[in-house]
């Protein structure tokens, strides 16, 4: 892994920059994305940041939707690209091309998962988002943070925290979030984009999770075929947040959310109390993420088989899922 200094050198000699992140970005995707190209732009960079995805309805609130490009990436055009709280080189979806040998290439990631895929890395695993990373590289950088930067960093911040709850959350979020805001971070903003800015039209879907989700033991689980997530216009995200909602019961230590996206292709999205950790279970099944948050893509005939697949892998690596140190 590089050191920050390296990293600052190779930010301040590059000319034009491409920025990426993951697909189905969250917002501390699109904050740390958005947070460093505002500030390299600062620096009288030409920046481009290419994301292929449609935003949510909370994050057009905070970030600029018509800036990210959706076409292709002339790799001619750009001297350094640079992706962002992506642990896998396949995390880039279409732009992973962009990641090859003979591109001068920068991560700047917090997945402990990590694989270094590029020329430069910096992973800091014990960051709970990425934005506290750029945060960081900005102000090694010298860069003023100015109330958009703040914003934008401040909201990846809450959101890969939950709002300081999730077991990530250490003193240095609190720093950091404390300096945001000094900087002028739109705390209220974020809040009600972030957590505040679902559309009645997604209870109907809602009402269908809260009526046919199962529990086997301390694990709550729910699986959505593509024919019923269609019929009730359901989309991905609200399925992982349900996830995310299950594992805050008391009896329940951990939960997952499987999703049909495409015939045969599940989108497995895990959440767990500390004390449980279930990235061991997504890495099992081909994903990775966090301790107390992680993924999967799985191929199965149907759903019941992909649910199937997921319980015998939890029951099969229950200790070793249990002897997490966090
Ligand atoms: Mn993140």
């Amino acid at each position: 892994m590089n050191k920050i200094k390296e990293i600052v050198k190779v930010l301040k000699k590059s000319k034009s920059v491409a920025l990426f992140t993951h697909i189905s970005p969250d917002s501390d995707a699109l904050g740390s994305t958005f947070g460093l190209s505002l500030a390299l732009k600062k620096l009288g960079k030409k920046v481009q940041i290419f994301i292929k995805e449609e935003f949510t309805e909370g994050q057009k609130i905070l970030f600029e939707e018509d800036e990210a490009n959706r076409g292709e990436c002339n790799v001619n055009d750009f001297d350094l690209f640079i992706c962002l709280d992506a642990s896998a080189i396949e995390r880039l979806g279409d732009y992973a091309y962009c990641f090859n040998d003979e591109n001068n290439t920068l991560v700047l990631d917090h997945h402990v998962c990590n694989n270094y895929i590029a020329k430069y890395n910096y992973i800091e695993s014990e960051s709970s988002s990425c934005c506290e990373i750029v945060y960081k590289v900005i102000t090694a950088l010298k860069i003023k943070i100015d109330s958009d930067i703040a914003t934008k960093l401040y909201a990846g911040l809450s959101t890969d925290t939950s709002s300081f709850i999730n077991s990530n959350t250490n003193s240095n979020s609190f720093l950091v979030a404390s300096k945001l805001c000094l900087a002028g971070a739109k705390i209220q903003i974020v809040n009600q984009a972030i957590y505040q800015s679902k559309s009645l039209k997604s209870v109907v879907f809602k009402k269908h999770l809260l009526n046919n989700f199962q529990i086997k033991g301390e694990c709550a689980y729910i699986g959505v075929d593509l024919k019923t997530l269609q019929e009730l216009n359901g989309v991905k995200n609200d399925c992982s947040g349900f996830s995310k909602m299950l594992a805050n019961y008391k009896e329940i230590n951990y939960s997952f959310s499987l999703i049909e996206q495409e015939p045969g292709s599940f989108s497995l999205s895990m959440r767990s109390k500390i004390g449980f950790n279930i990235r061991i279970i997504a890495e099992k099944l081909g994903g990775g993420g966090h301790i107390c948050a992680a993924g999967a893509t799985i191929k199965a005939k149907n759903i019941d088989e992909a649910i199937n697949l997921v319980l015998s892998t939890i029951t099969e690596n229950k200790e070793e899922m249990k002897n997490a140190t966090i």
